[in-house]
């Protein structure tokens, strides 16, 4: 049986948001069985955990003697075993992969900071300064990422893939702010990605285990 782990508990913004939602969502389009570890505050700090993801976060999957961290890596090694996350056609493949990378690597750092300042910092004086450049930038990279999704459904066309599922958890992480919604094909993207049965079930599962604590 695959195990992910997950934090016992994280505050309200967090929640749906934790990136064990990612392993989750690749495990449920895999239709592969998993059992959640749930590590409590602190648990991510010790030796025993750091031996195992040595930055002290979650998810790390394991199966068998296997132990992996980063959910890029997490996300490819399932998706091996469902063509809905990797198709067979290698061209295909190799594309899908490509988005895995691009969200992790092209979107996600800028992301990352804009989300940062407005949930953790945004009193600071640096980072009032900072933010208008942050957000221009990141609107320029979601503008670019708009025009290249076109008309289709998804990233490559006409079928989800592995791209699609780290591209959606990538953008979720501005749910607080309209900064990607204002974007209608953005917008309906992420709805379509997120309508999944297999994203419901992966979100479900995580806000139930929350739930576990109260
Ligand atoms: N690059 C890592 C990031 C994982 C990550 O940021 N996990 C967060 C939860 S969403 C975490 O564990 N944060 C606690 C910490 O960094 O101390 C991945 O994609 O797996």
């Amino acid at each position: 049986m695959i195990t992910i782990t997950a934090f016992k508990w994280v505050p309200e913004f967090a929640q749906g948001q934790v990136r064990d939602l990612r392993a989750r969502w690749a495990l449920e389009e895999a239709g592969l069985p998993y059992h959640a570890r749930l590590l409590a505050q602190g648990d991510q700090d010790t030796p025993e955990y750091r031996a195992l993801q040595p930055f002290g976060q979650v998810p790390i999957l394991q199966e068998g003697d296997l132990t992996l961290f980063e959910t890029g890596a997490i996300v490819l090694y399932v998706g091996e075993r469902s063509e809905a996350l990797l198709p067979k056609d290698p061209a295909a493949r190799a594309r899908a992969t490509q988005w895995v990378v691009a969200s992790l690597n092209s979107i996600e750092p800028f992301m990352s900071q804009v989300a940062l300042i407005d949930l953790f910092y945004a009193k600071e004086e640096w980072a009032k300064l900072r933010r208008p450049g942050a957000v221009e930038f990141l609107q320029r990279r979601l503008s670019a990422l708009s025009r290249t999704l076109g008309d289709k459904p998804y990233l490559d066309g006409d079928h989800f893939s592995a791209g699609d599922l780290m591209m959606t958890t990538v953008l979720r992480i501005a749910n607080y702010t309209d900064i990607v919604t204002r974007d209608a094909r953005l917008a309906a993207y992420i709805e379509r990605c997120t309508a999944r049965p297999a994203f419901q079930r992966a979100l479900d599962a995580q806000m139930a285990d929350f739930k576990q604590v109260g």
